[in-house]
């Protein structure tokens, strides 16, 4: 199982950099930081964290064609590949509609513009001048002018149609959700994808994103996931609800106090069985049975994702001494 971390560049890039060592010292392989305009910017962070570290790979986790054109994030991704002695991954989504409506844009034809931009990117790191005129992107004899080696694309995907794209294009899919029941049927429509082609979905690395916080206060932890859970639920399809048996009502309620911006009724409007369903969260020994859980759902790497616990440093040590040694093994 390989393992992955996920930090928000909320805070300083100095503390993101100190918390990503120590998560490379403790054993974590894949270093994702998130793309959202209003926080620390995601190159400027990578940059920093390949600067001070020598073995994980890095990379966005995930940035979006609609704000970033792909020409664009293939250069950049390309230069954080050559800093960082061959590192570099890079995850690419449609993008989060919260941030993309505050800079009213749209984002029209999803599936289209993730495969015209993945397609694009590789091109570009062939080498290759690219021509294209598609239904989201067109280029004119766009060329990288420096030489690019391989690296990894993920997918950042969540609906049926996106996850079945990812089957197709990817090496590897980031799926936001942090229950087997929601990975099982995430490894479903990837393998969809991969079949239709005749690959094998063994050949892609399904990571699963989780939302995730640990702290030997199992209530504190609980309460620090339930602020990232109000988002999840906030945004999050009735057919997942539904396998999960959260009413619409109630998850309408959480919807609604995200929107007004009212965070602190939206939180305390998170109910057990949400914090359950959308989050791997608790004390060490429930954190790790959860792990264990998903292991088993056909997920190949797992990412540990925000909040990550109440105490930054303590949880990823926490993780260090009473998770990974058991995760590895498997
Ligand atoms: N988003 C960010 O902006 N920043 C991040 O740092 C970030 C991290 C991240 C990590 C993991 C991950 O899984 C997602 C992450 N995201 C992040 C969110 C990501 O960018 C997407 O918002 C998220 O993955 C949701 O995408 P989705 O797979 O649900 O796809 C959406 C677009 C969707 O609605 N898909 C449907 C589906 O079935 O897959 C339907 C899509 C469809 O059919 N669209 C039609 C088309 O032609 O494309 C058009 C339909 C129409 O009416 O226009």
């Amino acid at each position: 199982m390989k393992l992955g971390i996920e930090f928000v560049p909320y805070v300083n890039v100095q503390r993101i950099v100190e918390w990503a060592k120590l998560a490379e010292d403790v054993g974590f392989d894949y270093i994702w930081v998130t793309d959202h305009y209003n926080n620390r910017n995601v190159y400027v962070s990578l940059t920093a964290i390949a600067l001070s570290t020598d073995r994980a790979m890095l990379g966005p986790g995930v940035t979006n064609p609609y704000v970033i054109n792909p020409a664009w994030t293939a250069s950049a991704v390309a230069t954080l590949n050559e800093l960082s002695n061959g590192r570099a991954v890079l995850g690419i989504g449609p993008g989060d509609r919260i941030t993309l409506t505050s800079l009213n844009v749209p984002m029209e034809r999803p599936l289209a513009a993730v495969r015209e931009s993945v397609e694009t990117i590789r091109r570009l790191w062939r080498s290759e001048a690219v021509d294209l005129t598609g239904d989201v992107f067109s280029f004119k004899g766009a060329k990288l002018n420096f030489k690019v080696g391989r690296i990894p694309i993920y997918v950042g995907a969540q609906g049926p149609r996106m996850l079945e794209l990812a089957g197709k294009i990817g090496d590897g899919v980031l799926v936001n959700a942090s229950h087997p029941d929601d990975l099982r049927v995430a490894v479903g429509h990837i393998s969809k994808g991969t079949s239709s082609i005749g690959r094998n979905v063994a050949d892609v690395d399904v990571a699963a994103y989780t939302c995730f916080s640990i702290d030997v206060d199992g209530r504190k932890a609980k309460e620090k996931a339930s602020e990232v859970v109000a988002f999840i639920i906030a945004g999050c399809p009735i057919e997942v609800l539904k396998r999960h048996k959260i009413s619409e009502d109630e998850a309408n309620e959480v919807k609604e106090a995200v929107a007004k911006g009212d965070f602190t009724r939206a939180f305390s409007l998170v109910t057990d069985d949400m914090i359950s369903s959308f989050s791997i969260s608790g004390t060490p020994e429930e954190c790790l049975s959860k792990l264990m859980d998903l292991t088993k759902a056909g997920v190949t790497q797992i990412v540990i994702g925000s909040p990550i616990g109440p105490r930054k440093v303590d949880a990823i040590k926490l993780i260090a001494q009473k998770l990974i040694p058991t995760l590895k093994a498997q």
